[in-house]
């Protein structure tokens, strides 16, 4: 059977960790100092429960700069089917910034989107967190989102947000397949109603 695809845009403020993340999934590896200029593929192939899937991943601080520029505005209404909000653990100003970022996403394109929190850095000790793990687990509540720690030095849970996203938005899909058939087979039975 033909894979699947699934677009998912990695967000999260400037230094979050989207692009580490993003290259361990590609590479799996870990580069301190990478040159900026250089491209991560767009592409990667998965199976997920037997299921292959082709995802096509971009990472973008979504530009939060000016919410007014069409640019922008552009990049928040692109048709994405799920997202991956990435804060870093060591950052409240990241994780204040990704409750921004979901906000102005969700005035875009609406409440209840796919979306996965994932907390970066991981591997930082206790002593150097600084978001409050129960806030984090109340923002992942009220987004109906699956929350996972990663580290993409120590190679910790790279691959899971990935998979958990697929999972949502497969989740996603068959309901409305099933929404969609429920409907026309009503609507079949309506139009019998009728002709008789
Ligand atoms: N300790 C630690 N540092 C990390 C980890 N992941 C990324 N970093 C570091 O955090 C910094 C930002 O990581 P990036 O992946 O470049 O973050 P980004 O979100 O793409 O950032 P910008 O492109 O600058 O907006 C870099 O210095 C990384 O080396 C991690 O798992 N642990
Ligand atoms: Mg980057």
């Amino acid at each position: 059977m033909e894979p699947e695809l699934v677009k998912v845009m990695v967000i999260g403020a400037s230094g979050s960790g989207r692009r580490c993340l993003v290259r361990r999934l590609h590479h799996d590896d870990f580069i301190e100092d990478y040159d900026p200029f250089q491209l991560e593929p767009g592409r990667r192939a998965m199976t997920i429960d037997g299921k292959n899937y082709i995802l096509e991943i971009e990472e973008t601080y979504l530009l939060s700069v000016d919410e007014n520029d069409v640019g922008v505005q552009r990049r928040y209404s692109a048709p994405v089917d799920g997202y991956l909000c990435l804060f870093s653990i060591n950052s409240l100003s990241s994780f204040v910034e990704l409750k921004r970022l979901v906000s102005l996403l969700e005035q875009t394109r609406g409440r209840g989107l796919p979306m996965v929190i994932v907390g970066t850095m991981c591997e930082l000790p206790l002593t150097e967190r600084n978001v409050e793990d129960q806030e984090v687990q109340e923002f992942a509540l009220s987004l109906h989102a699956t929350y996972f720690e990663v580290s993409a030095k120590h190679n910790i849970n790279c691959f899971e947000p990935f998979q958990g996203i697929v999972k949502l938005i497969e989740k996603e899909r068959k309901m409305k397949d099933r929404a969609e058939q429920d409907g026309n087979s009503e609507g079949g039975s309506n139009k019998k109603c009728v002709i008789c």
